[in-house]
């Protein structure tokens, strides 16, 4: 089964990204209904694995925080793979990543080492890579809104979801939702 751990964003802050998206020149726009925070991308799991990481972040105790999504980044180079909308690594949200990384690392699931860069993915680009035209459009537009800044988004709560892919787009369903403190 497909999953991954994110924080879901209330239908305020997504619509509020779907005004900026539908503004997007390039890229195919993420859903609505699918824009989140990615805090663990697991791939794969079978369902026994995914059972003993539910019991872990069911325990799993840190507390809620206000989140703050500004500032457009993602293409880097000649060939951006991905448009999205940075969030502030405050203290609260990195000491959950971590946490929620630890949980999946006991579960016995192998995640890269990579540096967490919080951001709400828009659009992407797929294979087709945009051309020149394509470019120069983005690059206007990042000049235009690229320090868009949102209210603060409140988070109390996180979740594990399932996600099937289309021919249209992934399909999320969440498979758990885990409170935070306070
Ligand atoms: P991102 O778009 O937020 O960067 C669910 O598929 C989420 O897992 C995606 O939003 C994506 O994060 C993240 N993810 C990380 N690695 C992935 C991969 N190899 N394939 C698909 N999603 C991945």
């Amino acid at each position: 089964m497909r999953a991954f751990i994110a924080i879901a964003l209330p239908d305020s802050a997504r619509a509020a990204l779907a005004d900026l998206q539908a503004r997007l020149p390039v890229g195919r726009p993420v859903a609505e209904e699918n824009l989140h925070l990615t805090l663990a991308f697991l791939d794969d799991q079978p369902p026994a694995v995914l059972e003993d990481l539910h019991d872990d972040l069911s325990g799993l105790r840190a507390p809620g925080f206000d989140l703050t999504l500004a500032g457009l980044g993602g293409p880097g180079g000649a060939a951006p793979a991905l448009i999205w909308i940075a969030a502030d690594p405050s203290p609260p949200l990195v000491q959950l990543h971590a946490r929620v990384e630890a949980a999946v690392r006991r579960a016995g699931i192998a995640l890269p080492r990579q540096r967490f860069r919080p951001h709400v993915t828009l659009a992407r680009f797929g294979r087709r890579r945009p051309g020149g035209g394509e470019q120069v459009r983005l690059q206007a537009f990042l000049a235009a809104e690229g320090a868009v800044r949102l209210d603060p988004v409140p988070v109390r709560d996180f979740a594990l979801w399932q996600s099937s892919l289309h021919r249209d787009g992934p399909v999320y369903e969440e498979l758990a939702r885990y409170p935070l403190q306070g």
